[in-house]
């Protein structure tokens, strides 16, 4: 039968289950990759799981996201993570090297190999024909334990890319259509193959902006072949014995399909406050801009940024505007400064910051009150940027560029003609930034800073699960409005106590203390809660302030396997209308005794019986009641 890409990797891969749609799989798993901000946890996790050196075939963490060091933690965070890596077989890419997607698809990925990242946008390796997939901190602990990753078999999604792309449209618009078609939902529990003619002139970096952004749809992954464009990116890489011929088979057959036409397409702009919320360019053309920002493991390329600067080029940006740009990696960064197109972008005015995640993630460079800022990320959640009332737009480099010169949002096809930016054939390999594994490990030495604190661990379960609606939230809650990031909270990713006082804090400021007074209790939300980030810090934080279950009309895939990891207990709508019969400060109890499938749950205050349902395997069930994945691995050794 002929298959696709993604169902014979990951059969190639499985090692429990088999594919059949739905059931849940065990992944072996190839690499793993973690950044700063989750890792500490992560390796916390994997100290406790006792085990002498990583097992899988490469594991590199890297420092990208928390690097402001405004204080002692950041740094002492980054020397734990040195010292830790060094010790059980880890690479690891030190502040300054850039942010861990695109290092990773320049250095590491692989056609063909599985990796699993603490991150998110691990999916961007699937622009190298890898099935990548971001989990939380503990699953990657795991991993590099050598166990398995457990994943539901998701749906194949087709997405045929006919054509080719026209003068100032660029992959960012790819998809960006592909999210103003099925929102920030409608990849969840499927994976996004790209294939069709329109793949012979993507080249890998522009596949890996489609593929990263993906994750903004809610999808597992999203793959592209590996094939002549993967070929000549390796080999510029120095890595051409590191390719495989991958691709699916001729009659192969999607679960569902979608169709681009790459000539049509127009540059395209996600409105405010969802990447899902996008518009064409001509729609929104005109709109006063306070501030540009490129970057982002999104779109900070070399072409990307080669692009950006030969807009710049000779021209001076609007003195209304601030432009700051953050290089994807030391590799761009370096050949920018060495072919004088980063003095093209410093004359024009441009603020270079570090290569780093930066303003992304609220790290700096916030927008000023009620101020529009565009942006080439991948996320424009309200606050995410640190400003709350801030309008974030997410657009294309060219537009932007287009953008920084007028002072206003602006058709870059307006610019006349587009640049022709050629691929290198050769990087500039420099890895002098990372730092290998100890030869003799048992002599290395863990440095902890006083701000790393132990991972809290909830007991078991207890039969009933009895507490009050300590918030209510609506549909599309994010990771941001569980547990924000920023210069302020970043800092405190080690330390849960510390962190704790900041869950939902933007939404709600009386939360935190609510829950202290109440010992814990419940959290009800809407459709698609946890959406976003890996963050395991936005289940283990509420864990720690007693959260014993959320009752949700849909749950996102990666907070969904983080609230099992930590013991909290995830329950669906069965009538997604019975929202409306729970209020905040409403009495539920849930008898978890013997969690069917389908389960009643008691609202005592109003006396009635609310019919919910939960979608745990046998496996998860287990861990819930053990009050959490390391409690469950430990157990099982005994
Ligand atoms: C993000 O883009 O939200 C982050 C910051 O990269 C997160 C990880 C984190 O919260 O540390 C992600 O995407 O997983
Ligand atoms: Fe970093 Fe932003 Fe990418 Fe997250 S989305 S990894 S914060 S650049």
């Amino acid at each position: 039968m002929a298959k696709t890409l993604s169902q014979k990797m990951l059969e190639q891969h499985i090692v429990e289950g088999t594919f059949e749609q739905g059931t849940e799989i065990g992944l072996q798993i190839d690499q793993t990759l973690t950044q700063d901000s989750t890792g500490t946890m992560a390796y916390l996790q994997f100290e406790a799981l006792d085990v002498p050196q990583v097992r899988t075939k490469l594991s590199v963490a890297y420092i990208d996201h928390n690097i402001l060091q405004t204080d002692f933690r950041n740094a002492d965070d980054h020397r734990y993570l040195q010292s830790v890596t060094k010790k059980y077989g880890v690479i690891l890419s030190k502040a300054g090297n850039g942010i861990c997607h695109q290092v990773h698809l320049e250095r590491f990925a692989r056609p063909g190999w599985t990796l699993l990242g603490s991150d998110s946008h691990t999916s961007t390796a699937g622009g190298m024909g890898m099935i990548a997939i971001g989990a939380g901190g503990l699953d990657v602990a795991v991993a590099m334990a050598g166990g398995p990753y457990y994943v539901r078999v998701p749906e194949i999604f087709g997405i045929r890319l006919n054509g080719e792309l026209q003068a100032f449209v660029s992959a960012k618009d790819v998809i960006l259509e592909v999210l103003r078609h099925i929102g920030v939902k409608g990849g969840v529990e499927k994976i996004l193959e790209y294939y069709g003619p329109g793949l012979d002139t993507l080249t890998v970096p522009e596949r890996a902006t489609i593929t990263n952004m993906g994750t903004e749809t809610g999808a597992t992954t999203s793959i592209f072949p590996s094939d002549k464009q993967t070929y000549r990116f390796l080999k510029a890489q120095g890595r051409p014995d590191q390719w495989a011929d991958l691709t699916s088979d001729d009659e192969a057959e999607y679960d569902d399909i979608m169709e681009i036409d790459l000539n049509a397409l127009e540059p395209l702009v996600a409105k405010p406050h969802s990447p899902s919320n996008v518009v064409s360019i001509t729609e929104v053309e005109g709109l006063e801009v306070d501030q540009v920002c490129i970057g982002s493991c999104t779109n900070s390329s070399y072409k990307d940024l080669m692009t950006v600067a030969s807009i710049m080029k000779g021209k001076k940006m609007h003195q209304d505007v601030s432009l700051v740009i953050s290089p994807g990696s030391r590799q761009v960064l370096e050949m920018l400064a060495k072919n004088g197109a980063l003095a093209d972008l410093v004359r024009s005015g441009a603020r270079i910051l570090e290569a780093a995640c930066g303003p992304c993630i609220g790290m700096g460079q916030a927008p000023s009150t009620g101020g529009v800022s565009i942006r080439t990320f991948n996320r424009n959640f309200k606050g995410r940027s640190g400003t709350a009332d801030a309008q974030i737009y997410l657009v294309s480099p060219e537009t932007a560029a287009a953008t920084a010169l007028k002072g206003v949002l602006s058709d870059p096809r307006r610019l006349g003609e587009a640049p022709k930016i050629a691929m290198p054939t050769k990087f500039v390999v420099n890895d002098n930034l990372f730092v290998y594994p100890s030869k003799t490990p048992s002599k290395e030495k863990i440095i902890r800073g006083p701000n790393i604190k132990p991972v809290p661990i909830r007991g078991e379960l207890p039969k009933k699960l009895i507490g009050e609606v300590l918030i209510k939230v609506g549909d599309n809650i994010t990771t941001d409005h569980i547990l924000p990031a920023g210069a302020k909270i970043l800092p405190l990713r080690s330390n849960i106590p510390a962190i704790a006082e900041h869950v939902f804090e933007q939404v709600d400021s009386k939360f935190v203390h609510r829950a202290k007074e109440k010992n814990g209790g419940f959290i009800v939300a809407g459709e698609n809660y946890g959406q976003g980030s890996s963050r395991e810090h936005a289940a283990i934080a509420p864990m720690y302030l007693g959260i014993k279950g959320v009752i949700a009309k849909s749950f996102s895939r990666i907070h969904l396997a983080n609230l099992i990891n930590f013991g909290i207990i995830p329950l669906m709508f069965q009538n997604s209308l019975d929202y409306n019969n729970l209020s905040m400060s409403d009495f539920l109890e849930v008898d978890i005794n013997k969690l069917e499938k389908e389960q009643i749950l008691r609202n005592r205050t109003e006396k009635l019986n609310i019919p919910v349902h939960h979608s745990l395997t046998r496996r998860q069930l287990r861990i819930l009641r053990a009050g959490g994945l390391i409690n469950f691995i430990r157990t099982k050794k005994q």
